[in-house]
């Protein structure tokens, strides 16, 4: 870890000295020592994108949106939701008013725009998003008319998202939006969100507005780090215990079957997996206390000293209770993925225990406890096998030599990330950066300048190496934030890795991007999100 950190200040005093003398030049410039917002750019930044000075007004009183071809629930519902977020919080109670002829007659004036028309080729009734979903769309504001076209319900979504944030009020107070041609993708087809429910619970109804900040930056996967040594809040139908006795507060701090279903169609609605993490044989300690004989007892001695250490892979219940537990876990998340951990695995209570060690003579292992920790892992990959489900796994997985199926995503989050990755793709595994984006570490001042600037890419191999990297995970380690503090904390620094995991590779300069990401800051704050100030002295505008 301490050399990826002095690494990263190192490269992060680089980038600040270049900042001091850009911002001494252009403060010599600006009448005022802040920075303007732009106005109706989005963020991310699309691929392609060309817009002109002509300004069309947004016409309330007749806007709707309607569907080309296939219909379904995931349109029917953004559509609601992108009307509020143009037109604010009573939009469809007024809307409904305002169609009335009278209404019309008296207040509406004619405007521009009245209609966003959405083509979808494939069907997407009740559709999950996957690793392959086609996110692509394009998008046209032209002759008074809006088109947004994809082939997937996904593409359409972040195309909708984008014609969101292209609308703006004018210095008069109308909502307008400039004559646009934008194709857009992403470059990752992975941009994940990590969020600890382990260290402090977390509510669903916060859960719930992150998953909404998610869709306005387009990540679309939410890697949910359900549980882990302090806490485990998630309710098991086959094992009511581990909640029941490893839970904060049973009675109010755990995720039932309900609050997990809505976190996934909530999601879903959006275009965001739900990739689940139950991290084991380290970071279990939670689990001991509702399913003894789990966990590994240390000894002191000829006796156990009362503690207990990584789950315990010589006893017979071990795997047996893996693969009911995980049986569930695959049948209430969708996804195809799976994340298993095996982070930071430590050996000394394994070290420790009589039966471990006589299991690690029979297993001609020596004393290489990697090797047992390999054991683990292969009997869990092969549950996970037998579910017909991929997985996920921290990166020590690989590095103790695990023999893993050749779809693993492995994630890397450690120091010296440019090795690993160069080591990971080697073996032709694909893989995520996370040791770049640790959101949970901030510090004083514009500290998104260093999460902005970390290219996953920039490492030494080929182009089928780079071609490996599905993207990357910020990560808010749950130590010291609740539901008092994530949502301020996350947002807008979680912004600056989602452009850089989704626009092209060149749009890498903090002080260009600057005044757009303060519009989008700007722009969650009005729908809803308490993002914080950390670009520097300056307001947003009061009606946004
Ligand atoms: N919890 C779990 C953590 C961390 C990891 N796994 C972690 C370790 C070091 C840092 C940040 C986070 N808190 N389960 C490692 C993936 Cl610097």
């Amino acid at each position: 870890m301490t050399s990826n950190f002095s690494k990263m200040v190192e490269g992060s005093r680089k980038m600040v000295s270049l900042l001091f003398v850009l911002s001494l030049f252009s403060a010599l410039s600006a009448a005022k020592l802040s920075v303007t917002p732009t106005k109706g750019v989005p963020w991310p930044m699309p691929m392609d994108y060309k817009t002109t000075g002509k300004q069309n007004t947004v016409d309330a009183a007749s806007f709707r949106f309607t569907t080309r071809s296939v219909e379904c629930d995931i349109l029917l519902d953004a559509y609601v939701r992108y009307r509020e977020a143009i037109f604010g919080r009573n939009a469809d109670r007024f809307h409904a008013m305002r169609q009335s002829p009278k209404f019309v007659q008296m207040f509406s004036q004619e405007g521009d725009i009245g209609e966003v028309s959405v083509d979808v080729s494939k069907p997407c009734q009740g559709s999950y998003p996957s690793l392959e979903s086609d996110e692509s769309y394009s998008l046209s504001v032209a002759n008074g008319q809006v088109m947004i076209s994809a082939q997937e319900v996904w593409g359409a979504l972040w195309g909708l998202e984008t014609f969101v944030q292209l609308v703006y009020k004018s210095d008069t107070g109308e909502y307008v939006v400039n004559d646009t041609i934008i194709s857009d993708k992403p470059r990752f087809a992975h941009r994940g969100l990590l969020l600890d429910t382990s260290r402090h619970f977390l509510s669903t109804r916060i859960l719930l507005r992150n998953l909404d900040a998610m869709a306005q930056n387009k990540l679309n996967v939410f890697h949910w780090h359900i549980v882990d040594d302090q806490s485990f809040p998630y309710e098991s139908m086959a094992f009511p215990e581990l909640s029941n006795k490893g839970s904060y507060f049973p009675e109010s701090q755990v995720y039932t079957p309900t609050d997990v279903a809505e976190v996934i169609e909530f999601a879903r609605l959006r275009g965001i997996r739900v990739v689940a993490e139950f991290d084991s044989p380290g970071h279990t300690q939670s689990w001991g206390l509702g399913q003894k004989g789990f966990l590994t007892e240390c000894y002191s001695g000829e006796k156990p000293d009362g503690s207990y250490g990584p789950a315990d892979p010589t006893l017979n219940t071990t795997f047996p209770f893996l693969k009911q537990f995980f049986a569930e876990v695959a049948s209430v998340f969708p996804d195809q993925y799976i994340h298993l951990g095996g982070d930071e695995v430590s050996f000394t209570c394994w070290q420790s225990n009589p039966v471990i060690k006589d299991f690690m003579q029979k297993m001609s292992y020596g004393t290489n406890y990697a090797k047992l920790e390999g054991y683990y892992m292969q009997n869990l990959l092969d549950i996970i096998n037998s579910l017909k489900r991929g997985y996920i796994i921290w990166q020590e997985v690989i590095d103790n030599g695990a023999k893993v199926r050749p779809d693993t995503v492995v994630e890397v989050w450690k120091g010296g990330w440019e090795e690993e990755m160069e080591k990971v793709t080697k073996q032709g595994y694909k893989t995520l950066l996370a040791s770049c984006w640790y959101l949970n570490d901030i510090s004083y001042g514009s500290d998104w300048t260093t999460y902005y600037t970390c290219d996953p890419q920039k490492f030494n191999g080929t182009d089928a190496q780079k071609a490996l990297v599905m993207g990357g995970e910020l990560a808010m380690w749950g130590e010291y934030v609740d539901d008092t503090n994530v949502l301020s904390r996350l947002w807008p620094r979680a912004s600056a890795v989602a452009e850089r995991l989704w626009s092209p590779k060149d749009v890498n300069f903090p002080l260009v991007a600057q005044p757009r990401l303060i519009e989008q800051r700007c722009r969650m704050i009005r729908r809803g999100i308490p993002a914080e100030p950390v670009t520097g002295p300056g307001t947003c505008p009061v009606e946004y």
